[in-house]
């Protein structure tokens, strides 16, 4: 890239690298007791990252629990935890926050987590969303929008840990291979890469159980996210370059199908933007749930979706916002209350898509 002295942006970061591994390994040094967080649904990128982290820390003296608010819902993220038996605790964590020094957070915009940001301080933040305009503090943090993966972040620094911890050939594999699928994932399977993921990936490919994460990446479309394909087939309408599709009421433990369902719809479709949403219920909490994807590197999703929910945040190629609507969760007539979410949704994306000639992004 020109005007920086010759230097790219890629490789001003990659310069970088050793000095954060050490900020890393300071800010460890720092608490003995972290509690790893994983907001909202624990999907690869989060899993891997968390994990190895944890295994970073504990190499260097620390000790880490990672904390899942939610289950994993698709099948191969089940199995992945399951078969590289990677530690997640998945109850709240309540008044326990306690028995913690500070807490981490990886791929998420966000830090706070409620019961624990103002309780213990932010040890850890490493993100490869946007960042937001007023981060709360975090002793240390990396966010950089040029990975397509929070993993690559975690990768690229592992590859200068290895040489100065200690760690054996398997643990080396099983946090390589958890990036490996957390990149896949997030890459939609390696087919948009920046050159910061090109590097993490050439350190990670000859250390990942390769097969493995091919077996898990070609286990079928969960039969139970079929018929939500169907429902999402049968609901979508064409708004100007828009496709826009509700799938009603969605089993939390299919949430996932959401964001699988516009994945698909956008491979199939010529279209700018694909918005796929549902009723989530949980308990005595119910949400509307909304993925969005664009096929344009450069559309800048994350304010598009700052639009409909501050709390909502992309990246590029993809975004989620939620809306909590539990206000409403014990309604006698589900079905008129979808109708209700369901237009007043669909009206809310068409007037965005008009926005965006009288007011770009
Ligand atoms: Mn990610």
């Amino acid at each position: 890239m020109p005007g920086n002295g010759g230097i790219s942006e890629t490789e001003t970061t990659v310069r970088s690298i050793p000095q954060r591994a050490t900020d890393l390994l300071k800010a460890i040094a720092a608490a003995r007791n972290v509690l790893a967080v994983i907001k909202g649904s624990p999907d690869p990128d989060a899993i891997a990252a968390a994990y190895t982290f944890r295994q970073i820390a504990e190499k260097a003296g620390g000790r880490v629990v990672v904390e899942s608010e939610q289950q994993p819902s698709l099948p191969q993220n089940r199995r992945i935890i399951a078969d590289l038996h990677l530690p997640i605790h998945y109850e709240a964590v309540g008044d326990s926050v306690r028995f913690f020094d500070a807490y981490a957070v990886f791929d998420h915009q966000s830090i706070q987590v409620d019961g624990v940001t103002g309780v213990i301080p932010c040890l850890v933040h490493i993100d490869h969303h946007q960042a937001v305009d007023h981060p709360l503090p975090a002793r240390f943090r990396w966010i950089c929008e040029e990975a397509g993966s929070t993993s690559t972040l975690i990768a690229l620094l592992l590859e200068h840990l290895v040489t100065r911890q200690d760690w054996s050939s398997a643990e080396e594999q099983k946090a390589c291979t958890a990036l490996y699928f957390g990149m896949h994932t997030d890459t939609d399977a390696f087919s948009h890469l920046t050159e910061l993921d090109q590097r993490a990936l050439n350190f990670l490919r000859p250390r990942a159980d390769i097969a493995f994460i091919n077996h898990l990446a070609s286990l079928p479309f969960p039969r139970p996210a079929l018929r939500y394909l169907e429902r999402a087939i049968q609901n979508q309408e064409i708004y100007r370059d828009w496709l826009i599709t509700g799938m009603g009421f969605v089993d939390s433990r299919h949430r996932d199908a959401i964001a699988l369902i516009a994945d698909f719809l956008l491979r199939r479709h010529e279209v700018n933007m694909v918005v796929a949403f549902a009723l989530i219920r949980q308990d005595d909490q119910l949400r509307l749930d909304a993925a969005l994807r664009s096929p344009d590197k450069e559309f800048d999703l994350d304010r598009l979706i700052k639009r409909f929910s501050p709390a909502g945040g992309g990246r590029a190629f993809k975004g989620a916002f939620q809306v909590d609507l539990s206000y409403f969760s014990d309604t006698p007539h589900p079905i008129l209350l979808w109708h209700l979410v369901r237009l007043s949704t669909t009206a809310k994306i068409r007037y965005q898509r008009d926005q965006l000639d009288v007011q770009p992004l």
